[in-house]
């Protein structure tokens, strides 16, 4: 799969992707990534890529031309899709259909201050938007999305055993994992872990992962239709939570995101 980027920053997006699990692919032969700068396309000897905003205003706007020139010039793979704040929303689909793209795609980093409209409208295919906030630039949003489409990819590293493992707990978050030492400063590890019945430990994970996601994230479990009554059954047996009746009603209300810290009980 081949994956352009175009940014005025091709160093450090380049030295990430070749430092993470991106990298290995890369060096693998699995992926082809090629980092664009977007000042090669700049024709004054200062290189400059952006410009005063038309109608005036603070700051400036990434010009339309050095970057035409140098995606012109890459005959990148389609789509390519500029990323920025106002674009769709990127979420798991989104990443599973880019990881089916067989050619691959390209992403285009905008900057705060704008990018001139005709990219948008007559360059790129589309927008993505990592999340609803504001950063400097789109370099950090196109790391994220190339992780997270990247593991997706057959032969990248790991990602054979996981994929069945997402398919199992589609939609929910991840049960809690735990690793040796068995007890750590009195903090010990689920017993259920340890009793090597492989049914009854996927059956616990299960329902810590339905648990967890109707605690902190109700809209998730709203989105699969609720829990079918043999989840119900699981999350009775383990925790002892009854689900609430009316499954496609409101659920319990997120409240703040935080985690136990306390010390472990004395007696
Ligand atoms: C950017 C115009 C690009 O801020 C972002 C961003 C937020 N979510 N996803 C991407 O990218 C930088 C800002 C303004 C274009």
């Amino acid at each position: 799969m081949r994956i352009d980027v175009f940014t005025i920053f091709p160093d450090a997006v380049d030295r990430f992707v070749s430092a993470s699990l991106v990298g290995k692919a890369r060096r693998a032969g699995v992926l082809d990534i090629r980092v664009h700068d977007l000042r090669a396309g700049a024709g004054d000897p200062h290189r400059s890529v952006d410009d005063a905003p038309f109608g005036g205003g603070a700051g400036m706007v990434l010009a339309a031309d050095p970057i035409f020139r140098v995606v012109e010039a890459a005959r990148p793979p389609r789509p390519l899709l500029l990323l920025g704040p106002a674009g769709r929303r990127f979420d798991q689909d989104s990443a599973r259909d880019l990881a089916r793209a067989k050619v691959g795609f390209s992403l285009l980093c905008g900057r705060y201050e704008g990018v001139d409209q005709r990219v948008a409208d007559h360059l790129c295919d589309g927008e993505l938007s990592i999340g609803d906030y504001v950063l400097a630039g789109g370099e950090t949003a196109a790391l994220v999305v190339i992780e997270a489409v990247v593991r997706l990819v057959p032969g990248v590293m790991g990602n054979e055993a996981s994929a069945a493992e997402e398919s199992f707990a589609a939609g929910l978050l991840e049960y809690p994992q735990y690793t040796r030492p068995a007890s750590y400063r009195g903090w010990e590890v689920p017993e259920v872990l340890r009793s090597g019945d492989h049914g009854r430990v996927a059956r616990w994970r299960l329902a810590e992962a339905l648990r967890r996601t109707l605690e902190r994230r109700p809209d998730l479990i709203r989105a699969r239709g609720g829990l079918d009554p043999q989840e119900q059954a699981l999350l009775e047996e383990f925790s002892g939570i009854a689900y609430p009746q009316e499954s496609r009603g409101p659920l319990p209300s997120g409240g703040p995101v935080t985690d136990a810290h306390e010390e472990p009980d004395a007696s």
